[in-house]
């Protein structure tokens, strides 16, 4: 059968004031690590270069500017590049990506997955951005993922990679059953998702002990239901006083979580995943080919 040995690289809390060097060589150590324990591609979590920033409203475009990378690699980031190509090992990476098109700045929620010779072989923006556009006194804190970001404009994507077929999406995404069947339409065997979620849910506070539950809950439903492997990273822990779920996981196309992490500290989970078995769903209890009936599904893309 085809395997592919994956790592979740959970990341712990980030400081404000923490430098992208110091992050990039925690990332580094976990890198080195996986691989020493036989990994051939490491996920990362959501924004992983900084802290998560949309928790905060800024007045000042240069004070948000400052968390977006305007290069990939940039100077800060290049020693990840360089480490995958040293270990022969890829990785999957969330950041704020800032670029210029046609004249106008443009800033995604993106993710990016690097091959084992440091090559960038593709790159996901985020399509579900949580949260709200305007400043929201009222909340502890904030949630401005649709004031900072745009709609990503890449769709979503597949991409054929470590012997693999291998999709990607970011944190909210996991959350609408849309994201799994786009991807497993396209034969996406793993999903790779970075995330950070914040424990309390100002706008439903009788939610938040559920927070573990409604994470699980949709990443099981959309393994099995499309039969992939999620591989789900989470920046964990108390940062800049908000607390982020961390129980980052890896689910079989079965929908049974075959790894979780237990700290919300750096922590790296490590599965030695069995890329066939995506078939004992696919070509059985969730046959597309044989068991979809999209006539009937019009207007789920109604808008
Ligand atoms: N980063 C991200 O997408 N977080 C959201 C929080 C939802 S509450 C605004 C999530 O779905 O986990």
């Amino acid at each position: 059968t085809r395997r592919l040995t994956i790592a979740a690289a959970q990341l712990g809390p980030i400081a404000r004031d923490e430098s992208r060097r110091d992050v990039v060589a925690r990332m580094e150590a976990m890198m080195r690590q996986a691989h020493a324990r036989g990994a051939q591609l490491v996920v990362f979590p959501e924004l992983a270069l900084t802290t998560f920033f949309p928790r905060w409203f800024f007045e000042d475009q240069a004070d948000i500017d400052a968390f977006f990378e305007r290069d990939m690699p940039g100077p800060e980031t290049q020693p990840l590049f360089d480490t995958a190509r040293e270990l022969g090992i890829g990785f999957y990476l969330g950041y704020a990506e800032l670029t210029t098109q046609n004249g106008h700045t443009r800033r995604f929620n993106t993710a990016i997955l690097v091959g084992d010779d440091g090559r960038i072989i593709g790159k996901y923006r985020k399509i579900h951005l949580p949260g709200h556009d305007e400043h929201e006194p009222w909340r502890p804190f904030q949630h401005l993922e649709k004031r900072y970001f745009e709609i990503g404009d890449l769709g979503f994507g597949t991409w054929n990679a470590f012997d693999s077929t291998l999709g990607m999406a970011l944190c909210n995404d996991r959350r609408w059953p849309e994201t799994y069947r786009m991807l497993a339409l396209q034969g996406a065997e793993i999903m790779m998702l970075g995330y950070n979620t914040p424990i309390h849910y100002p706008p439903i506070p009788a939610h938040d002990h559920l927070q573990g539950f409604h994470n699980h809950i949709c990443m099981q439903a959309g393994a099995y239901q499309n039969g992939m492997w999620v591989v789900s990273v989470a920046k964990a822990g108390v940062e800049e006083g908000c607390r982020l779920l961390g129980q980052s996981s890896i689910i079989a196309p079965t929908g049974e979580i075959v790894a979780m992490t237990t700290t919300q500290q750096d922590e790296l989970l490590i599965h030695d995943c069995d890329l066939d078995q995506t078939r004992e769903i696919r070509e059985h209890i969730f046959n597309f080919a044989l068991h979809r009936q999209p006539q009937e599904y019009g207007l789920i893309t109604a808008s």
